[in-house]
């Protein structure tokens, strides 16, 4: 199985780079930004949580996002692999990950980061909040996010490279240019 990590801070273009690998590998999609938006649309215990933990940029508790996580590997197995897009956020996260793909006997192929400046991750997330309306995408928000990215989930990319399966990719320019790029990276894993 192909089972890819895509990487980097909140506005660099993961979800948006998730769906054309998913298309091209026929992978199962599974972020968990999009699981904890359903939750809070389907006004469940953990969504009310979750809304408020993502409204001010902080990360939801590792155990909610690996019961999360675990589950749906439970249901989707025997496909051509996983892309997890938002996820691992923490390096307990990267543990969990590890130990849950092991039960299954697999493991992660690669882990793709995306680099994209602070600037531009501003203008993305600033430019979707003004389109979508969506609750985090407001600058106070947006500023946390990233702290939080820096403290919280750049020691994510150290566990890794320490594996060596960290593979940044330059995540400017346009979304075909980096696409470019990302399936430079898996043909060599793949
Ligand atoms: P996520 O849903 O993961 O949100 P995100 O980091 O903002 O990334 P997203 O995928 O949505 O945006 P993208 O970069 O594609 O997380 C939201 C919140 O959920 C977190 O803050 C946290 O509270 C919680 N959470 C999620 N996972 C968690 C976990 N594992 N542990 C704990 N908490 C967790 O795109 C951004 C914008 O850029 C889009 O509008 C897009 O159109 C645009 N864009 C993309 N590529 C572009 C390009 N090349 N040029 C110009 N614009 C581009």
């Amino acid at each position: 199985m192909l089972n890819i990590v895509l990487f980097g801070p909140p506005g660099s273009g993961k979800g948006t780079q998730a769906s054309k690998i998913i298309e091209k590998y026929n992978l199962t999609h599974i972020s968990t930004g999009d699981l904890l938006r359903q939750e809070v649309a389907d006004q469940t215990e953990l969504g009310k949580k979750a809304k408020e933990i993502m409204d001010k940029g902080e990360l939801v508790s590792d155990d909610i996002v690996i019961g999360m996580i675990r589950n749906k590997l439970n249901v989707n197995q025997g496909g051509a692999g996983f892309i997890f897009d938002g996820f691992p956020r923490t390096v307990d996260q990267a543990r969990e990950l590890r130990k849950a793909l092991t039960d299954l006997d697999e493991r992660v192929s690669v882990m793709i980061s995306l680099d994209v400046p602070k600037e531009e991750l501003v203008k993305r997330l600033m430019k979707r909040g003004e389109e979508t309306g969506r609750s985090d995408d407001n600058m106070e928000t947006i500023n946390n996010r990233i702290d939080v990215y820096s403290r919280q989930t750049v020691p994510v990319t150290y566990y890794y490279d320490k594996m060596h399966k960290h593979a940044p990719v330059d995540g400017t320019g346009t979304v075909d240019k980096i696409f470019e790029r990302i399936v430079e990276v898996i043909e060599k894993v793949n």
